[in-house]
């Protein structure tokens, strides 16, 4: 009953995250940014999980050996400026890196 149950919840909440997905953001830009202000791979760890949770980013991958961030994002919800200004409210500084 109790197993019942929890895989009832598992089954909703992996398909509550894949329609999630399928109708919310879509990644249609991708910037990369150059970021001064890290001292560790925890600060780009801190840095990439911050955005994440900032609407409108898809994916994001901050590494700390190449300051460098690289962010996917639905330019509808968020922009590169916007971007900007969320990694300097975390602490940083970034600067867009043209391809
Ligand atoms: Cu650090």
């Amino acid at each position: 009953m109790k197993t019942k149950l929890l895989f009832t919840l598992l089954l909703g909440g992996l398909w509550g995250v894949g329609a999630g997905e399928q109708t919310a953001v879509t990644a249609n830009a991708t910037n990369r940014f150059k970021i001064t202000g890290m001292h560790c791979d925890g600060c780009a760890g801190g840095l990439t999980a911050e955005l994440k949770e900032t609407r409108g980013v898809v994916r994001a991958q901050v590494t700390f050996a190449n300051r460098l961030a690289v962010v996917a994002y639905d330019t509808n919800r968020i922009s590169a400026a916007q971007l900007v200004a969320t990694i300097k409210k975390a602490g940083y500084t970034a600067q867009p890196v043209r391809p």
